[in-house]
């Protein structure tokens, strides 16, 4: 029996099989969640559901939710609360940079790009927190994703540095306000993995090459250990854990 039956999770930003969303999807549905799942627009229903029909186990939710819109986030939790009563956890999985701002010099970065990142990356944690309060009623944890980039300076990512070291600092301030509700919120700090975001982005398999070779572990992370970690975090056992940054990253931040 998994230690999170009887429980129900929203997970936001399944794009695809190698999102991380997915693996977190997975790890909380082997360990008994009901799960529901969220995507940006109707394009992304069939695949998320055809995902979605591949796990055992109780069955579940979908709903669109772009999240540079307040009013569709605040009709999704409300149709989650009229749907399931009360959600235990939320996995934040989401962040979006212009193309063309992911390359040259952080200094070039348009004020429109600024925004753009700011708002789908870092801002649609603080909204959705806001609209998953009153239904996290009995507690629970909020988990988000982030990089690196947002601590240190990495070669072109650039702006999304910018937006993480924003998500972080709010992943702090949220904690503080949604500790009295019994509400964790928490980050993970993901090593490099290939997901759909990292498609056609240069240099990844140089990135790649250098945790192999440096990383304590000496390999990249997967999607399952992120979920792993994603799972701790939402559950129980890390009930004394908010406001941290978690790096599942094979020990990388760590070397010089
Ligand atoms: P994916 O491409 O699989 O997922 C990104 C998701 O963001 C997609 O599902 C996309 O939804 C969603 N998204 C973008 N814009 C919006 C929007 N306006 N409203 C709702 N959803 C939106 O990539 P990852 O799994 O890699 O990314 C997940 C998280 O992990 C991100 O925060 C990323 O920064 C972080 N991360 C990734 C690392 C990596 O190496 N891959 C490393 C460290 C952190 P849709 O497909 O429906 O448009
Ligand atoms: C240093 C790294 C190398 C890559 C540099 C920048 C990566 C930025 C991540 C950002 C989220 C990617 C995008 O926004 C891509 C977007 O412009 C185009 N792609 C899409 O629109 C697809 C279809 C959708 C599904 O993608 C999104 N995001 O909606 C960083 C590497 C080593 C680690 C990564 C990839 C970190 C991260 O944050 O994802």
């Amino acid at each position: 029996m998994g230690s999170l039956e009887g429980r129900t999770y929203v997970v936001m930003g399944v794009a695809n099989k190698r999102s991380i969303a997915w693996g977190i999807a997975q790890s909380l549905n082997k360990a008994g969640a009901r799960l529901i799942f969220t995507y940006a627009s109707e394009r992304f229903e069939k695949p998320v559901r055809d995902l979605a029909n591949t796990l055992e186990g109780p069955e579940s939710s979908f709903y669109e939710c772009d999240v540079t819109n307040d009013e569709a986030i605040d009709q999704t939790f409300a149709a989650i609360q009229n749907d399931v009563d009360v959600i235990h956890g939320l996995a934040h999985c989401i962040a979006f940079a212009n193309r063309e701002e992911l390359k040259g010099e952080y200094v070039d970065t348009s004020r429109d790009g600024f925004l753009t990142a700011h708002n789908i990356s870092s801002y649609s944690l603080t909204a959705v927190a806001r609209a998953a309060k009153p239904v996290m009623s009995e507690g629970g944890g909020i988990v988000t994703l982030t990089y690196l980039g947002g601590e240190k300076v990495v070669e072109n990512y650039n702006v999304m540095g910018i937006a993480k070291a924003s998500l972080d600092a709010s992943v702090k301030y949220l904690a503080n306000d949604l500790g009295k509700h019994k509400i964790r919120v928490n980050a993970i700090s993901a090593g490099p993995i290939r997901t759909l975001s990292a498609k056609g982005i240069g240099d990844f398999n140089k990135i790649l090459t250098e945790i192999e070779e440096r990383a304590p572990l000496r390999r990249a992370v997967t999607q399952e250990e992120v979920g792993d970690t994603a799972y701790f975090l939402m559950s129980d056992l890390a009930r004394g854990v908010t406001g941290e940054v978690i790096h599942c990253d094979s020990g990388y931040n760590i070397v010089g």
